[in-house]
């Protein structure tokens, strides 16, 4: 029995531990992973062994959902939920299917053509910057030579 922390050895004598789960305090569902170094009685260390385990929701089954993903406009087609499952080893017995609305599609920006004004005085009160599409000519005046 043996409580672990991230990043915190854990050393025995003996081949074998227990990862002692505090109900209260359980590991997160998703990918855990451990390692094993070990040493030998000259004082060798070896490379590290890396195993990783899923801790699963065994009672709550899971949903898999397919369908074809282009269907002609007008046809009917099939919500395909067999491929669900329940790792706890019971059975699905229920398949709630929900209709959640067009995705939304995200439109790519408008471009526009560059406004070309012909007469950057009248067009440009107000302003203190050229309008698109127009290039104002920077004019330095002369020091001499440097
Ligand atoms: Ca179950």
């Amino acid at each position: 029995m043996a409580t672990f922390i991230i990043n915190q050895d854990v050393t025995t004598d003996t081949p074998t531990v227990e990862v002692t789960i505090d109900p209260n305090n359980p590991l997160p569902p998703g990918r855990h992973r451990f390692r094993l170094i070990v040493v030998d009685d000259a004082g060798n260390t070896s490379a590290g062994d890396e195993v990783s385990v899923i801790i699963a929701d065994i009672d709550a089954p899971t949903a898999v959902l397919n369908a074809p993903s282009i269907v002609g406009t007008g046809k009917s087609f099939n919500l395909d939920g067999s491929k669900s499952f329940d790792q706890g080893g019971g059975r699905v017995t229920k398949f709630v299917f929900t209709y959640l609305g067009p995705n939304l599609v995200v439109s790519p920006p408008i471009i526009t053509r560059p406004q070309i004004v012909t007469d950057p005085v009248l067009t440009n009160l107000g302003t203190t910057r050229p309008p698109i599409g127009v290039t104002t000519p920077v004019l330095t005046p002369s020091t001499g030579p440097s």
